[in-house]
């Protein structure tokens, strides 16, 4: 049993997530059920609880206690849920994170996080380990890979795994402790550590995807977008979990054609995406004339950015399928506004989502009216308990319980809320945080750059890309050359997606008597 009254003073009621979302599942009698299909491999709910269990003893024998953290650049894989969990269940604290990060932010998630342990890719390993001695507080490393690990100083994962023994009793937790965290990138370009409790899934799970999804045990969900976004982690792992039905886990990048390969073979009901993913496609079926079946797909979501109304009613057309557009945050863990089947305004962000509450207030705090422009607050019970470390930062964003989301928003007289763009210059290109301040940085690296302002420009289909105003050192010659050149730049030095899709040449920049950039000159989003 999860919950259990303590009996020694000082310990407050037991609650754990690795119950609700597994555990609760076997006992019920679901444990043969299909929980996770990888590849060509079927994993049950008791094959799923036995190698979480393993690797929570495999942490236990190694000395790891409640609260340590354990960061997790992992693939969508069995491996992901079975460390997660695993690490949740003895109370130590799993903090997964982007798989298409460079060396050097690896290096500041460990360090930030002071991780003791990492659990990581054979091939991201690869790519980081000459770094490790910068690795301040990190004891232990597991190498996930297809053959056997055998290098001094790093861990076999699945030869670890597979010794230790598949039974074990959850940590006394309660619902208030630290159960996970996420990053979420800064405007000054540090992410910061989004810090989540063990009641926090259930809120989400309980909410949106039973309340809005309607998500049951016959139910398989496939998420395009991975597991390490808070987006992707409800929709294809505690999502599937809690209601005992069966997620699709795919490892690679999420291209148009694999995406629709993927949905045929497995043909899940509920279909996660990001805008830019949709519009690639739709693109692809409207140049490649291919015919494909959706027809096991109940319904689709799309976040991480506005969703255009085009791409709703495109859908439709081709595939008689809502797309349900839902805005969420890394902060308040999922969806808190969504549209809904039957109750779509195609454009909008739907209403609030049962269990939270939205205001929009202006710079004073005051409520407006329908129709008005102003700052979006949320109120519900999984939004994060803090960052991690971040005191001033907490003040402004966490208040009492509500959270300022930073996005610009009306609500009109039926209660759909309507996206207005950010109140920082923060940018969202294919549903990912771009800080403009860390693009500038990398430009600036470059020796014929002097000055350099990024923004986001809505293309033809209304969706954001980033755009590099640059202005060069004296006798530098502006071309198409030196452009594509200083995009190869910035994909070297930071995450790939991060490069200025854009770059035009000027002579100088808009600045403020102070030699301040006026970067909402240049913008026109
Ligand atoms: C923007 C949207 C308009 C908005 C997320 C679903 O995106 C997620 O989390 P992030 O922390 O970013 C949050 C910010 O992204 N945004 C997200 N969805 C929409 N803007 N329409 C939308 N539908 O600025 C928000 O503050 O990366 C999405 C579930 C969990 C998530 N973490």
């Amino acid at each position: 049993m999860n919950i259990t009254t303590p009996q020694v003073r000082g310990m407050a009621s037991k609650y754990n997530a690795s119950y609700l979302f597994i555990d609760k599942q076997v006992e019920n009698g679901f444990g043969q059920d299909v929980a996770i299909f990888y590849q060509d491999e079927q994993i049950t709910y008791r094959q799923l609880q036995e190698r979480i269990n393993q690797f929570g003893n495999v942490l236990k024998q190694l000395g790891i206690n409640m609260e340590q953290r354990i960061l997790l650049a992992c693939y969508d894989s069995p491996e992901f849920v079975a460390s997660f969990f695993g690490a949740i269940k003895i109370g130590a604290i799993p903090v997964p994170v982007n798989t298409m990060m460079k060396p050097k932010d690896f290096e500041y998630f460990l360090n930030n996080s002071r991780s003791k342990v990492l659990v990581i890719q054979q091939d991201l390993w690869d790519t980081i380990k000459e770094d490790r001695q910068n690795f301040l507080y990190l004891e232990h490393i597991f190498v996930i890979s297809t053959q056997a690990v055998n290098e001094a100083g790093v861990k076999d994962y699945c030869s670890w795994v597979e010794q230790a023994s598949s039974e074990l009793r959850s940590a006394h937790t309660c619902k208030s402790d630290a159960a996970f965290w996420l990053y979420s990138s800064g405007s000054t370009g540090d992410p910061k550590g989004v810090i989540h409790l063990q009641h926090d899934m259930e809120y989400a799970y309980e909410n949106y995807a039973r309340k809005i999804l309607k998500i049951d045990k016959n139910d398989i969900t496939f998420s395009a977008s991975k597991l390490f976004f808070a987006y992707g982690l409800g929709n294809g792992m505690y999502f599937p979990l809690g209601a005992g039905a069966s997620t699709v886990l795919m490892p690679d990048r999420p291209t148009p054609d694999l995406v629709f390969a993927t949905i045929e073979k497995y043909k899940p009901t509920i279909f996660f995406g990001v805008p830019t993913l949709y519009g690639a496609m739709i693109n692809h079926v409207e140049q490649s004339g291919k015919k494909y079946d959706l027809t096991s797909v109940r319904v689709c979501v799309s976040a991480g950015e506005a969703l255009p109304a085009a791409y709703i009613n495109k859908w439709k057309n081709l595939f008689n399928i809502d797309i349900l557009d839902g805005i969420g945050s890394t902060e308040a863990l999922h969806i808190y506004l969504s549209n809904q089947v039957g109750k779509i305004r195609e454009g909008s962000s739907g209403f609030a989502v049962p269990g939270y509450e939205a205001k929009i207030i202006d710079e004073h705090g005051a409520l407006l009216p329908p129709n008005e422009t102003g700052n979006l607050w949320i109120k519900g019970d999984s939004i994060a308990e803090r960052y991690w470390n971040l005191h001033e930062e907490n003040k402004v964003k966490f208040q009492g319980e509500w959270f300022n989301t930073g996005d610009r928003y009306y609500c009109d007289e039926d209660g759909y809320y309507w996206y207005c763009g950010r109140s920082d210059d923060m940018l969202k290109i294919g549903g990912i945080w771009v800080s403009p301040i860390e693009v500038e940085s990398s430009l600036l690296e470059h020796d014929k750059v002097l000055e350099t302002a990024v923004v986001g420009e809505k293309n033809v289909d209304d969706l954001v890309k980033t755009k590099a105003y640059v202005v060069l050192k004296n006798g530098m010659e502006p071309s198409e050359e030196l452009k594509d050149e200083l995009k190869v730049f910035v994909k070297d030095k930071l995450a790939p997606y991060k490069y200025p899709r854009i770059i035009e040449f000027v002579d100088e920049l808009p600045k403020t008597a102070t030699g301040k950039i006026q970067r909402f000159k240049l913008r026109n989003i």
